[in-house]
């Protein structure tokens, strides 16, 4: 089988969609870092609408700080890749081209440093994940002791971190009189906002001057990106195989749904990303609001709730009728009641709409991969509508109930609670610490979880009636079993306590 790669297309016998513009003749205007699964399906997707619609000539170079390698995956196969849309039994496949070349920063740091520097590239995009910016999500402000931030700023270059990585790009930017727009794609609020809080922060406590060139000659536009792209599967690269005629280690696998909302703060020309359907606002944050509490809202609270209920992936939650009215009357009765209304994204139809998408049977989203870090996502899913409603003294039952899945998820992954699966979070040595020090006690080790100020804050971190609460949540999911439990959330008053 034949890898792919610019030279094999050319000979492809199958009739495969294919770059519809001369590669050659772009040029490399646009970077990203974090050349995952997230960006192949989605933002390279309209820089690749962009260029075959004729509107930019900008293709982009991708560069990881981490693993997995991305020049062992594309480098090979000159950046092409297979990108499917998947629907029920419908498949569409495409070879994309935008990425022209990749990089491993850990293979050769100087390398990525200066080809990211290069003052040809107007925009730098971004998927490290939540836990890449090494903020407290619970107030959005660098982590000062976060190991990497504190190793970052005992250097002078060679940096590991998100923050020291960019300070150390943007040094070589200010030498090169090169401004920059950075683009934040990962789901948390205000990513923007968090990401030049990050910088501005790191920049500052490292290098002044940098700090002042910084805020004059970097902007950092926060977006809404939205499309559900589950990990590759080596089935998925099969389908693939047998698609295209071509063995392709870059294949991606998404939802034919795709949503891009970015606020309009460039300081060099914008991509064309418009001709694609991305819109640029001036207030992105009622749409984030909107996709997290809702979109991300279900899946997480779905992910738990349908992992202690032994099911494995989102389409299987979402056919259990209990687990989808369950979400339906988390999002409707209580997290609606503190979302701003953005026309075109009303709750009702929004929420329909989700939850055909999460049906999806095609779509293999497992419940342990949404899980994952699970402390990075629930603030801006559930907890910030939580405390909005209390608030207004409002009750929340099923937020609640939610976040007492979590604990229930995070504890049945301890040897003292059962040890029924792995669970990823930079939480666990906490984690593996309290359920130690609770003994198999769910009550003891809910209250010593939710005190934790950088995710739950102090509103809910010094709530002890919010902490009893979550344990007999906690307490009942794990010894009364998922759905009486949930029955019971479902039934219980949500207006004034
Ligand atoms: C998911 C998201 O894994 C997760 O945390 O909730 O990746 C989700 O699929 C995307 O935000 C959809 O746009």
């Amino acid at each position: 089988m034949k890898r792919l790669s610019s030279e094999t297309i050319q000979s492809s016998h199958k009739r495969v969609r294919a770059p519809a513009f001369d590669r050659a003749a772009t040029r490399i205007g646009l970077a990203h870092i974090g050349v995952g699964a997230f960006h192949r399906c989605h933002q390279a997707e309209y820089t690749e609408d962009a260029l075959e619609a004729g509107a930019d000539d900008r293709a982009e170079i991708g560069v990881n700080l981490r693993p997995p390698s991305i020049e062992g995956q594309l480098a090979a196969q000159d950046g092409l890749y297979t990108r499917l849309l998947v629907e029920g039994d419908k498949v569409e496949a495409r070879v994309v081209g935008s990425i022209r070349q990749v990089l491993d920063a850990e293979r050769d740091r100087g390398r990525a440093l200066a080809a990211l520097a290069d003052p040809g590239i107007d925009v730098i995009t971004m998927t490290v994940t939540e836990k890449g910016y090494c903020h407290v999500p619970a107030s959005g402000e660098i982590d000062w002791g976060r190991t990497e931030i504190v190793d970052d700023l005992a250097r002078k270059s060679g940096r590991q971190s998100l923050p020291g990585f960019l300070a150390d790009l943007l040094s070589r930017r200010m030498a090169a009189d090169a401004p920059v727009t950075l683009v934040s794609c990962d789901n948390i609020p205000g990513n923007g906002r968090i990401l030049q809080t990050v910088v501005a922060s790191f920049a500052e406590a490292a290098d002044k001057h940098l700090a002042g060139w910084i805020a004059d000659n970097v902007r950092f536009p926060s977006t809404m990106v939205d499309r559900i792209v589950p990990a590759t599967r080596p089935q998925d690269i099969e389908r693939a195989q047998e698609l295209t005629g071509f063995h392709d280690e870059g294949v991606v696998v998404g939802e034919p749904f795709r949503q891009w909302v970015l606020e309009d703060d460039f300081n060099r020309p914008r991509p064309r990303w418009d001709v694609a359907g991305a819109e640029f606002v001036s207030d992105v944050e009622p749409y984030e609001f909107i996709k997290m509490r809702v979109l991300n809202a279900c899946q997480s609270a779905l992910s738990y709730l349908g992992a202690l209920s032994r099911l494995g992936t989102t389409c299987d939650d979402v056919a259990d009728p209990l687990l989808k009215s369950f979400v339906s009357r988390m999002i409707l009765a209580e997290s609606a009641t503190v979302l701003p209304h953005v026309p075109g994204m009303e709750v009702e139809p929004y929420l329909a709409l989700t939850l055909s998408r999460l049906a999806n049977p095609a779509i293999r989203h497992s419940n342990h991969q949404i899980a994952t870090d699970g402390s990075q996502k629930i603030n801006q899913r559930i907890l910030q509508p939580l405390r909005e409603r209390m608030a207004k003294g409002l009750a929340s039952p099923t937020l609640e109930m939610a976040v007492a899945g979590w604990v229930a998820y995070l504890a049945k992954s301890q040897p003292t609670f059962g040890d029924a699966w792995q669970a990823s979070d930079p939480l666990m040595p906490f984690v593996a610490d309290i359920a130690r020090r609770s003994s198999g006690g769910i009550e003891a080790f809910t209250r010593l979880f939710v005190a934790n100020r950088a995710v739950f804050g102090d509103a809910l971190g010094g709530d002890a009636a919010f902490a009893v609460r979550i344990a007999s949540g906690a307490h009942a999911l794990l010894s009364g079993g998922v759905a009486t439990t949930l029955h019971g959330a479902m039934a219980e008053p949500i207006a004034a306590r």
